[in-house]
């Protein structure tokens, strides 16, 4: 008989507006430049996403090659560290430290610590005309504080990429003491691709309510009506992104 109960059942659900991935369903791919290392596609454009999300674990001897493209990258370390080099700059990245590599600019991963994991947002870049194209920054989230979300104490973003118009994504840090939640359930043009990386909690998506916990990742479609609240005994966190400052009407 089989021990586990919820056997042949998930929390993931994929649907034409949101999608959550809990990590029982991962499925590795073979990426392209990806050697001595897995890659798990969470977000694409196939589902149709205007962005891919991504995670890649490294083994011993792993590396990443990313050619020029116009696709921008912003590449998070979760855990272990590597070093990350874009045109000529170069820097070993541990958790928590990030890379943005703009694009038309080769970057690679390379000497990885085994079992290092790497988070990736990667976008077609839409350039603003008279405005610059943003360089190549490194970053730490440690570097960064925590700034109460429309006045909450308990609902902390960081904010790990300058705001200005040359970018064309924000990537930020969610930080939720236990009991706290978006103040209101957002409806807005923006998309989202967010990565639970501590705590528990519930998300509104449209009319459904997920439980959803680390690992897990969430898709927001423009529009999809959100709301999150933090449950359980610690903090909980997300990284997402988000598509800024190129309002088509
Ligand atoms: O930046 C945001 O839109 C953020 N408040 N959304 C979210 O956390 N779902
Ligand atoms: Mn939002």
């Amino acid at each position: 008989m089989f021990s586990n109960l919820l056997f042949g059942t998930t929390r993931t659900f994929v649907g034409q507006r949101h999608a959550l991935i809990a990590p029982d369903g991962h499925v590795v791919s073979t990426l392209p430049g990806v050697t001595g290392g897995t890659t798990v596609v969470l977000i694409s454009p196939v589902m149709g996403a205007g962005f891919t999300e991504l995670t890649v674990t490294f083994n011993q001897d792993g590396r990443a090659e990313f050619p020029d493209s116009q696709i921008e990258a912003f590449a998070y370390v979760l855990e272990g560290a590597v070093t990350a080099q874009a045109k000529g700059e170069r820097k070993t990245l541990s958790a928590g430290q990030f890379l943005f590599v703009p694009a038309v600019t080769p970057w690679s991963l390379t000497e990885p610590v085994p079992g290092t994991r790497v988070h990736i947002f990667l976008k077609r870049y839409v350039a603003l005309p008279g405005v610059p194209e943003p360089g190549i920054l490194f970053g730490r989230e440690q570097d960064i504080a925590g700034q109460p979300f429309l006045g909450d104490e308990s609902a902390r973003l960081q904010v790990l990429l300058p705001d200005g118009l040359s970018y064309d994504l924000a990537v930020n840090i969610f930080n939720y003491q236990a009991g706290a939640h978006l103040p209101f359930v957002e409806t807005h043009i923006m998309e989202h691709g967010l990565l639970m990386l501590a705590g528990t909690g519930v998300y509104r998506l449209e009319d459904n309510w997920y439980p959803v916990t680390a690992g897990d990742c969430i898709w927001m479609a423009p529009y999809c009506r959100q709301w999150f609240v933090a449950m359980g005994k610690t903090p909980a966190r997300y990284l997402y992104y988000k598509d800024v400052n190129r309002l088509s009407v």
